[in-house]
């Protein structure tokens, strides 16, 4: 058998179980679809039925892995008991003494005081399994004389203040706020679709979030293990593969695998997952706009839908300049952004133009672009670092045949700036 793409065995199983939540959200998907899918991402290609026998293995071996832990077990001062099962049976349909009864318990001794039953039925092709919550108190307890400070807090333990938008949010205290982690344009191209028979390669609006999702993973990681106390998100950069008319901002046609409506809804959810993990890792998160030339305005749109979500949340910000071309100063170190696609030799020479504060108070410059997919990093003569990072996207039926980035491999870079001194850590993510 080929070697799987999976860095791990627990990879490959949740793999496989996200793929059986896929089945079953959209039932019109067929084995031989999900075998493809599972092809792009592991490099192995299976027949419907091994998928399928592979599927049904990943979900046996979750659920076993979830079955009841000793900590779903407790048993309180006064004697009721509350706990988590997982059973076989459907609870629904019984009465309590026989409920009692399936759970271990003599309904002389014992009431049942809560139930709650849900289905661990995932896809249709593991036998039905229910989840079981529920508490059990003996009877003779009835009989007591009432605590009322135990009652008080019995009440009250469950008590929580209205509920809050964020959660909580814990990072080290001894974060390094000189270290910025930065999340630079994210070309995924979110719509565009490549076909493996048409040109080579496999992608879509599936596989566009799956890679973000790896991207939202090695960025967490970076950030914790090196301590880094701010991070700057750059939305923005063919984030989108078009405008909601179907066309890039300059009107040229493109073939999405989904509807605007789908594709932003995608992306915004993506981008709030992105963000909820960085403000649960980061103290400090920035988020500032660098509108790519494929789908402007609705980047801008969802800049300002996340601006807004996030207005009253701690540890984050929007930068209010929406301008094409971005410049922010970090200490000793400027960083200035753009999507690349205008005049290279103007781009440069402008900058100190339309940025002279940050030009003239830093030492270390960077212009960051994107646009052509590809890794490119030089150092100009006035000191500003021009830095074009790669996509995470493939090639699609258009850039093949205009030959544009043949056997680039798509990959993300992560970067930390260093107030004091411009670049410290460069990261790598391929996508392959
Ligand atoms: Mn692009």
């Amino acid at each position: 058998m080929s070697k799987s793409n999976f860095e791990k065995a627990a990879d490959q199983v949740n793999y496989l179980v996200e793929l059986a939540r896929r089945k079953q959200e959209d039932p019109t998907l067929t084995w031989s679809e999900i075998a493809r899918i599972y092809e792009a991402r592991s490099g192995i290609r299976l027949t419907d039925e091994a998928i399928r026998s592979r599927v049904r293995r990943a979900l046996k071996s979750e659920v076993a892995a979830e079955k009841p832990k000793e900590d779903d077990y407790q048993r309180f001062k006064d004697g009721h008991i509350e706990a988590r099962t997982i059973a076989n049976k459907d609870f629904s349909k019984m009465s309590s003494d026989e409920v009692l009864k399936e759970l271990g318990y003599d309904p002389k001794s014992w009431d049942l005081s809560y139930l709650r039953i849900s289905s661990w039925e995932k896809s249709g092709v593991l036998d039905s399994l229910y989840a079981i919550k529920y508490k059990v108190t003996p009877k003779e307890t009835k009989e007591k004389s009432i605590n009322y400070v135990e009652a008080a807090e019995e009440l009250l333990k469950d008590f929580k203040p209205k509920a809050v938008k964020y959660p909580k949010v814990d990072w080290t205290e001894n974060a390094d706020m000189k270290k910025v982690l930065l999340l630079n344009q994210i070309e995924l191209h979110l719509g565009k679709m490549a076909d493996r028979i048409e040109n080579g390669n496999e992608y879509s609006t599936e596989i566009a979030l799956e890679r973000f999702q790896e991207i939202i993973e090695q960025a967490c990681k970076l950030a914790k293990s090196e301590n880094v106390g701010q991070a700057v998100v750059v939305i923005g950069g063919d984030f989108f593969n078009s405008e909601s008319n179907g066309r890039t901002a300059r009107g040229t046609e493109i073939r999405n695998d989904h509807s605007f409506k789908h594709l932003y809804q995608k992306g915004l959810e993506a981008y709030v997952d992105l963000l909820e993990s960085l403000r649960t890792t980061v103290p400090n998160v920035l988020v500032l706009l660098c509108e790519g030339n494929h789908a402007r305005a609705m980047e801008y749109f969802m800049f300002k839908t996340l601006e807004a979500y996030y207005h009253d949340a701690s540890g984050i910000a929007f930068m209010k300049s929406v301008k094409d071309t971005q410049g922010l100063k970090v200490g000793n170190t400027a960083l200035f952004f753009n999507h690349g696609d205008a005049d290279q030799k103007r781009l440069i020479n402008s900058i100190p133009a339309e940025y002279p504060e940050i030009y003239g108070s830093t030492n270390f410059r960077y212009l960051f672009v994107g646009h052509f997919h590809k890794l490119e990093t030089s150092n100009t003569e006035n000191g500003l670092h021009f830095h074009r990072v790669p996509a995470p996207c493939e090639n699609d039926n258009w850039t093949t045949q205009n030959r544009f980035g043949i056997g680039t491999i798509p990959s993300y870079e992560l970067m930390i700036m260093h107030s004091d001194h411009g670049l410290d850590t460069s990261k790598f993510i391929y996508f392959n």
